[in-house]
């Protein structure tokens, strides 16, 4: 009987071909009313002298049948696992999924071009507040309310005494009431006027520039500023000091360069002149020494101050100044 029972239990699992079919199977045999747990139930009823050999068969049959049942369980696994694989092979082929490399805004790099030739001129860099008082960006460098000179800077208030600075001059002073002389340092910055067209914007950047010391003079600060003009665009590029004002520099100057895109040609952006005004400067107004508490029979200094969009538009021939803060792809991926 029991080998009867063994042969055609290994028919049926010959043809369990998955797991849930195995299952089944294991319940038909060996679950609580299955046909193994039935012939030991009926061992019981055997008399003694049978049951002994009787027991032991139906439990030979009974492991047997569950090491198979297992076995087969486990190659059933696996088949499915390989199959699983298989069918969702990765194909390392294909090309991944670029993320993309991020660059320097033109503006950075321009300003980091910028700062690096002062540092290597030993210039030091220093930083001021963005939201300014009145004393700072006007007053103290010799621009009194109702001077007209303010009309030169279109100013967004805060209040009557604080504002947006309209320019990084405001560090000059800072700077000067907390340290001594000899000073030397560069103080680049976000700037604010309430202006606004393709080459003005409301806010902007600037690079101010301050060096104090006993003797410093009017050919320090051209051999200072030739010196940067040459590395910023170029060691053949001409440059001219053009009479000029500003409340807090006297005498002023601005700066022009010969424009490198006509080769002094004359063409639309020099409008026909020849040359690109890229920085202001002067030697440093004795009021404004005065101010800070420098004796300005002892001390004397140059400042400049440089817009660094206009930099960069010259740099990079663009002709818009929202380009640089609309942050279009298109237009970044191209520096
Ligand atoms: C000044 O701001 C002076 N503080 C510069 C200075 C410093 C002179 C130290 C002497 C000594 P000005 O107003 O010209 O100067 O501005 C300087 C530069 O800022 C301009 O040449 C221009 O390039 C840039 N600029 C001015 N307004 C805007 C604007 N709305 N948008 C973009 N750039 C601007």
């Amino acid at each position: 009987m029991s080998a009867d029972l063994s042969n055609i239990f290994s028919e049926e699992l010959q043809s369990a071909t998955d797991l849930n079919g195995l299952s089944q199977l294991r319940v038909k045999y060996l679950g609580k009313k299955g046909i193994i747990t039935a012939e030991l139930k009926a061992l019981s009823a055997l008399a003694a002298e049978e049951r002994k050999a009787a027991g032991k068969r139906v439990n030979d049959l009974k492991s047997s049948v569950e090491a198979a049942l297992d076995f087969k369980e486990a190659s059933l696994k696996s088949d499915s696992l390989r199959s699983k694989l298989l069918s969702e092979s990765i194909d390392i082929s294909l090309p991944g999924k670029s993320s993309g490399f991020g660059r320097q805004h033109p503006l950075s790099r321009i300003m980091s071009e910028i700062t690096d030739i002062f540092v290597r001129m030993g210039f030091s860099i220093e930083e001021g507040p963005e939201v300014e008082l009145d004393r700072y960006n006007f007053e103290l460098l010799n621009i009194p309310k109702d001077h007209p000179a303010r009309d030169m800077q279109d100013t967004f208030y805060v209040s009557d005494e604080i504002l947006l600075r309209t320019h990084t001059s405001p560090v000059q002073v800072r700077v000067m009431q907390r340290q001594k002389p000899p000073l030397r340092f560069i103080a680049p910055g976000r700037v604010y006027r309430c202006d606004a067209d393709i080459t003005h914007s409301p806010m902007f950047h600037q690079v101010e520039g301050l060096m104090v010391d006993k003797d410093i003079t009017f050919s320090n600060l051209k051999a200072v500023l030739r010196t940067f003009v040459h590395q910023m665009f170029g060691a053949d590029t001409a440059v001219r000091f053009r009479p000029s004002f500003f409340p807090f520099t006297e005498p002023s100057v601005e700066i022009d360069i010969g424009c490198f895109l006509c080769g002094q040609a004359g063409c639309r952006v020099c409008k026909s002149t020849g040359w690109l005004e890229v920085l202001g400067a002067g030697m440093v107004n004795p009021a404004v020494l005065e101010n800070v508490g420098y004796d300005p029979d002892e001390y004397s200094g140059f400042a400049f101050g440089m817009g660094i969009e206009r930099i960069a538009m010259l740099k990079y021939a663009i002709d818009d100044i929202r380009l640089f803060f609309d942050n279009d792809i298109k237009f970044l991926k191209q520096f």
